[in-house]
C-alpha cells in the first residue's frame, strides 16, 4: 500500500533536542533487555526505577517460596547466547534469589545499571506536542526531557490496595507478599493468618507452615494447583535446548504460549474416559503449569471439555486432602480451569493436612474486619500476631495509570483507559505519540512465557525506531481505526474461549471499580508475532508518522478475520490439501466424505431417522431430525451445499442437528439430485418437489400442519429460494419463512466480492466457475430457478433472514438478494457477518465465533413459526441490518 497523508496528520512542529532518546521506566526482565537493545541501536536511553536495584518483579516478590512456575530454561533471555552457555540454572523451577541474581548478572555483563537511575519514581510524563518530546518528572525533582517515552513496568507490579475493612488497625505485623521485607521473616512461634489464595499464597503457604504455630489461610476462591514437581532439569530439556538453542528458541517464539509445545488438535470429548484420563495423568505428571490446558484442544473454550478436567483436579484435592469438609472447600467450583491463572505447588493441599494448619472458607464465614488483634469473620475472632496480604494485583493497567501520563492536548491516560484499555497491539495508544509499552494491555503478556513476549516487544520497539531514524521520522502514533479494530481483534479472540466467564484479575474483576475488559491477548504468541510482523511488512500498516520527510498514515486493519477462522484457514493450508476444482468429481466427492469425517458431530437431538421421499424424477433419500421435546413440531426443510455437485445429508449433519436444536423444529435434510449426472433443473425441481411432499405429510410426519419454513446454505441456499419463488408461483405450499445461508442467487462472477474473496478463503471463484459448469449451460444460468436474483418479481416470497460472510465470494450476491427481497416489500433480515468464510456458519462446534449467527438463525426460524416470545409481541421487522455497519470497525 502506498502510504498516504493522514486525514488528522500530525501537524509540522518545532523539534526541540531532547537530553535523550527514550526514557524507559522498570529495570525488570523488560527495562533491563530495553536498555540493551535500544543502546546496541545507538540510541541514548535512561532508565528510572523505583528500587534500588535491578529486577523488577523479582526485586520486589521476596516472599518465602517465591518461584518462577515456567522453566527456568525458558523463563530467561534468549538475545545473547553467551548467557545462555555461561549461566546454568539449579533447578527446574528457579527460586527468586536466583532469578534475582540472574537478573544482576545480565545487567553486570552488559555494563546495563550505569543508565539506570535507581530509587526514583517516575510521577508524570507529559507529551509536549510543539517540541515533538515527552517530559518526564520524577520524585527527586528531575525534569528530564526525551523523544520517546517507555513503560517496561510489568503487568503485575502495582499491589492491589487490600480492600478488607480494618487493615490499619491490626497491631501486629502485616507483610504484603508483593513488597516482602529484605531482611526475611521468621515466624517461629507465631500465629499466622494468610489472606488469598492465589499464586503468592500457594507458593508461601507451605513454607509459612513449616514454621509458624498457627497458620490460618482465609480463602475467598479456590484456586487449580497441582503439583510442580520441582528438581534438576530432566536430562531430556537439557539435551533439547543445549542440542540446538537457536532451533529450541525460534519454536518457542513461534509456539502458543512462548514454551516449544506441539498444539494437538484433539478433542477432549472425542476421546473415551479412559485415554482422557491417561491423558491427565500424564500432564499431571508433568508438573508443567501448560500441560493439562494443552492436554486437548477444546479445554479452553467447550464447557464441558473443561468441566473433565476440573473434575479431575477436584479428585486430585480430595485424595491428598483428609478433612473431606477442607477438602471440599479447598475444590474450585465456580469457575472453569485456566480462566485463573492455576498454580503450580510444592506441597500446597498437604499444608492443611497439618494440625496447626486451619482453612477458613470465607464464602461460607467472609471477614467482617481486621481488628487490633486479628480478623473476625462472620461467626468467628481469629487472634494473629501476623498477617499476610497475598491478594493480588492491579494488573497489566495499574502501573502504567500509576503514572500521571499525559498525551496530546493534555488528555491523561487513565481518562482516556476509563472505561478499558485501547491500544494497537498492546504496544501504543492513540493520542500518546511515541509512547511504548513493553507487554501492555492487549498484548499476549500474562498468557504467556513473560520472557519471550518482552523480547519480542522490545525487538519491534528497537526495529521500529531504527526505522524511523533512517527516514527521519521523529514521531509515531497508531490510528484511530487500527485500534479500534485490535481491541475488537483481542475481544473476539477472549470470546471464543471460556475465560470472560471468570471473576478474574485477566478482567480486572479483582479491583472493585475496575472495568470488566479482557485485558491480554489470548490469541497465541504465534499470532501475535506474525500480526506484529505483518504490520510492519506492510510498511507499519495502522501507524501515522510525521517527521522531516514530511507526514505519512498507512491507516488500516491487522486481523481482519475472526480468530478460529483464520487458524482453521492456516491448518488446511499446512494439510497442503489439493484444490477441489483440480479433481475428478467423484475424487471431490469421495474428498468432502473424508473432510466431513473429521468434524465435530454437532449436538445430540431427540431422534434421528432416515427415509425416502418422492422426488421431481424418483425417490430421494432425506434425513429427518426430531427435537427430544415432545411434538409436533414444526418443519424446516434443508437443503445442503456442495455447489449442486457435493454434498449429502451426512455433510450438513452436524448443521442440522444444530438447528433442530436451535428451533426447536423438525429438520428434514432431502438428498437432492446432484450435478454433473443430472444438470440444471434437476436440483431445483427435486426441492420444489421435496417442500411439496413433506408439506402434504407433516402430520405423519410428526409436524405441524401450515408450519414449515425452508433453510439451505450455499447452492441449498439457491434451491432454497429457488422453491420459496415456485412455491408464491404454484400457490403453496405456504412456507412461513427462508433462512438463506451464503446463498449462491445469480451466475454474474463479477461482483467485487467475488474479486475480493475469490482467493484464500476455502471457497475460490475457481472452485464456483467448477460448480456451474456442472450443474447449468451458460444458456440456463439466467433462469430465476438458477439464479433467484434474476426474478423479474420479488413481491409476496416468506419472510428471510439472509445470512452473509464478510470474506465469501458469494457476499455480494446474497446481500443483492436480500436488498432486492426488501426493495419488494418482502420482510428481511441482512445478517453479515463480520470476519467470517462461506465455510463459518455450518462448521458448528469448530468456528465458535459464528454461534452466534447460528443462534440467530434459530431464533429467524422460531420467529417465522411464531414461536419465540418476541415474535408474539412484534412482527419480524422490515429492516437491513448489517452487522459490520454495526460494528466499530
Ligand atoms: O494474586 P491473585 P497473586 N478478601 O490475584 C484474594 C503471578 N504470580 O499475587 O480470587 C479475601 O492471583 C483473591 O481472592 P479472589 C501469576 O500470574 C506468579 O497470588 O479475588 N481475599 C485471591 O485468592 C498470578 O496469577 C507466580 O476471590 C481476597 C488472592 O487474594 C499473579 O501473579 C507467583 C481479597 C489474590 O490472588 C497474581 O498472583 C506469584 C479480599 N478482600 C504470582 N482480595 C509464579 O509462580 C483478594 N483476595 C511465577
Amino acid at each position: 500500500m502506498t502510504p498516504t497523508t493522514h486525514p488528522d496528520s500530525i501537524a509540522r512542529r518545532r523539534l526541540d533536542t531532547p537530553d535523550v532518546d527514550v526514557v524507559v521506566v522498570g529495570a525488570g526482565f523488560a527495562g533491563l533487555y530495553l536498555l540493551y537493545r535500544l543502546r546496541s541501536l545507538g540510541f541514548s536511553t535512561k532508565v528510572i526505577e523505583s528500587a534500588d536495584d535491578v529486577g523488577g518483579t523479582w526485586y520486589w516478590n521476596r516472599y518465602p517460596g517465591a518461584r518462577c512456575d515456567i522453566e527456568s530454561i525458558d523463563y530467561s533471555y534468549s538475545f545473547d547466547p553467551e548467557i545462555e552457555k555461561e549461566w546454568q540454572w539449579s533447578e527446574r523451577y528457579a527460586t527468586q534469589p536466583e532469578i534475582l541474581r540472574y537478573l544482576g548478572y545480565v545487567a553486570d555483563k552488559h555494563d546495563l545499571r550505569r543508565d539506570i537511575q535507581f530509587s526514583t519514581r517516575v510521577e508524570s510524563a507529559t507529551w509536549d506536542d510543539n517540541a515533538s518530546l515527552w517530559r518526564v518528572r520524577t520524585n527527586n525533582g528531575d525534569a528530564i526531557t526525551c523523544r520517546f517515552y517507555a513503560m517496561a513496568t510489568g503487568c503485575l507490579s502495582l499491589p492491589k490496595t487490600p480492600d478488607v475493612e480494618g487493615v490499619k488497625r491490626f497491631r501486629g505485623a502485616s507483610y504484603y507478599t508483593g513488597r516482602w521485607p529484605h531482611a526475611g521473616v521468621d515466624f517461629s512461634g507465631k500465629r499466622v493468618g494468610v489472606i488469598g489464595t492465589g499464586s503468592s499464597a500457594i507458593q508461601s503457604i507451605p513454607i509459612i507452615a513449616r514454621q509458624a504455630a498457627e497458620l490460618t489461610v482465609f480463602q475467598r476462591t479456590p484456586n487449580f494447583s497441582r503439583p510442580a514437581y520441582n528438581g534438576p532439569i530432566a536430562a531430556e530439556k537439557k539435551a533439547a535446548f543445549a542440542t540446538d538453542p537457536a532451533a529450541y528458541r525460534h519454536a518457542a517464539k513461534w509456539s502458543r504460549a512462548g514454551v516449544p509445545v506441539e498444539p494437538t488438535l484433539m478433542q477432549a470429548l472425542r476421546v473415551s474416559a479412559a485415554q482422557r484420563l491417561a491423558a491427565y495423568e500424564a500432564a499431571y505428571a508433568a508438573g508443567d503449569l501448560l500441560a493439562l490446558g494443552n492436554a486437548f484442544a477444546d479445554i479452553g473454550a467447550n464447557p464441558e471439555a473443561n468441566e473433565t478436567v476440573g473434575e479431575f483436579l477436584r479428585g486430585k484435592i480430595r485424595a491428598i486432602v483428609h478433612d473431606p469438609e477442607t477438602a471440599d472447600a479447598l475444590c474450585p467450583k465456580d469457575h472453569f480451569y485456566g480462566t485463573k491463572r492455576p498454580c503450580l505447588d510444592s506441597g500446597y493441599f498437604e499444608t492443611f493436612n497439618l494440625p496447626h494448619v486451619r482453612l477458613v472458607d470465607l464464602r461460607k464465614d467472609p471477614i467482617k474486619t481486621i481488628t487490633e488483634t486479628g480478623i473476625d469473620t462472620a461467626s468467628r475472632s481469629f487472634a494473629l500476631d501476623a498477617i499476610v496480604f497475598a491478594t493480588g494485583f492491579d494488573a497489566m493497567t495499574g502501573a502504567i495509570v500509576a503514572v500521571d501520563i499525559k498525551g496530546r492536548d493534555g488528555l491523561a491516560l487513565a481518562d482516556k483507559w476509563n472505561d478499558g484499555p485501547k491500544t494497537y497491539l498492546g504496544l501504543m495508544t492513540t493520542d500518546f505519540p511515541n509512547f511504548f509499552m513493553i507487554t501492555g494491555p492487549g498484548s499476549p503478556s500474562v498468557l504467556s512465557n513473560m520472557a519471550v513476549s518482552i523480547e519480542q516487544h522490545v525487538d519491534w520497539v528497537g526495529a521500529c525506531l531504527a526505522y524511523m531514524r533512517e527516514r527521519h521520522l521523529d514521531v509515531i502514533e497508531p490510528t484511530p481505526l487500527a485500534e479500534a479494530a485490535w481491541g475488537q481483534h483481542v475481544n473476539d479472540c477472549a470470546d471464543i474461549t471460556l475465560f470472560p466467564r471468570a471473576s478474574s484479575w485477566y478482567m480486572g474483576a479483582n479491583v472493585p471499580g475496575k472495568p470488566r475488559v479482557f485485558l491480554p491477548y489470548i490469541g497465541g504468541v504465534d499470532r501475535y508475532r506474525k500480526a506484529c510482523d505483518e504490520v510492519v511488512q506492510r510498511d507499519y500498516l495502522g501507524f501515522a508518522f510525521d517527521g522531516a520527510a514530511g507526514a505519512r498514515c498507512n491507516d488500516g486493519v491487522i486481523c481482519r478475520l475472526q480468530p478460529d477462522v483464520a487458524m482453521l484457514i492456516d491448518i488446511m493450508a499446512e494439510l497442503g490439501l489439493p484444490a477441489i476444482d483440480t479433481l475428478w468429481v467423484a475424487d471431490a466427492r469421495a474428498f468432502s466424505v473424508a473432510m466431513a469425517a473429521e468434524r465435530p458431530p454437532g449436538p445430540e437431538v431427540g431422534a434421528i431417522a432416515d427415509g425416502v421421499l418422492p422426488g421431481a424424477a424418483g425417490a430421494l433419500p432425506y434425513r429427518l431430525y426430531r427435537p427430544a421435546q415432545p411434538g409436533p413440531h414444526p418443519i424446516v426443510v434443508y437443503f445442503h451445499g456442495g455447489g449442486w455437485v457435493l454434498g449429502s445429508a451426512d455433510s450438513d449433519d452436524p448443521f442440522c442437528r444444530d438447528l433442530c436444536v436451535r428451533s426447536n423444529a423438525i429438520v428434514v435434510s432431502v438428498d437432492y439430485r446432484h450435478a454433473p449426472e443430472n444438470r440444471f433443473p434437476a436440483a431445483a425441481d427435486d426441492g420444489f418437489a421435496a417442500v411439496r411432499w413433506i408439506a402434504a405429510n407433516a402430520e405423519s410426519l410428526g409436524g405441524e400442519p401450515e408450519q414449515l419454513a425452508v433453510c439451505g446454505w450455499s447452492a441449498g441456499g439457491n434451491i432454497a429460494a429457488v422453491v420459496c419463488q415456485r412455491a408464491r408461483d404454484a400457490g403453496g405450499p405456504r412456507i412461513a419463512g427462508q433462512v438463506l445461508v451464503t446463498p449462491a442467487t445469480d451466475c454474474d462472477f463479477t461482483r467485487a466480492s467475488y474479486v475480493t474473496n475469490g482467493d484464500g478463503y476455502l471457497l475460490t471463484s475457481a472452485l464456483i466457475h467448477w460448480f456451474w459448469d456442472h450443474y447449468a449451460d451458460p444458456a440456463d444460468r439466467e433462469n430465476p430457478k438458477a439464479s433467484p436474483l434474476r426474478a423479474r418479481n420479488l413481491y409476496g416470497l416468506p419472510p428471510a433472514l439472509v445470512v452473509t460472510c464478510e470474506f465469501d465470494p458469494l457476499r455480494d450476491e446474497g446481500a443483492a438478494y436480500a436488498a432486492a427481497m426488501a426493495a419488494a416489500g418482502v420482510s428481511v433480515r441482512h445478517l453479515d457477518c463480520r470476519g467470517q468464510i462461506h465455510t463459518s456458519v455450518i462448521s458448528v462446534d469448530m468456528i465458535l465465533s459464528a454461534a452466534g449467527a447460528r443462534a440467530e438463525i434459530g431464533n429467524a426460524l422460531r420467529q417465522f413459526f411464531g414461536t419465540s416470545p418476541a415474535a408474539e409481541q412484534s412482527a419480524l421487522r422490515v429492516a437491513l441490518l448489517s452487522s459490520r455497519a454495526e460494528s466499530a470497525v
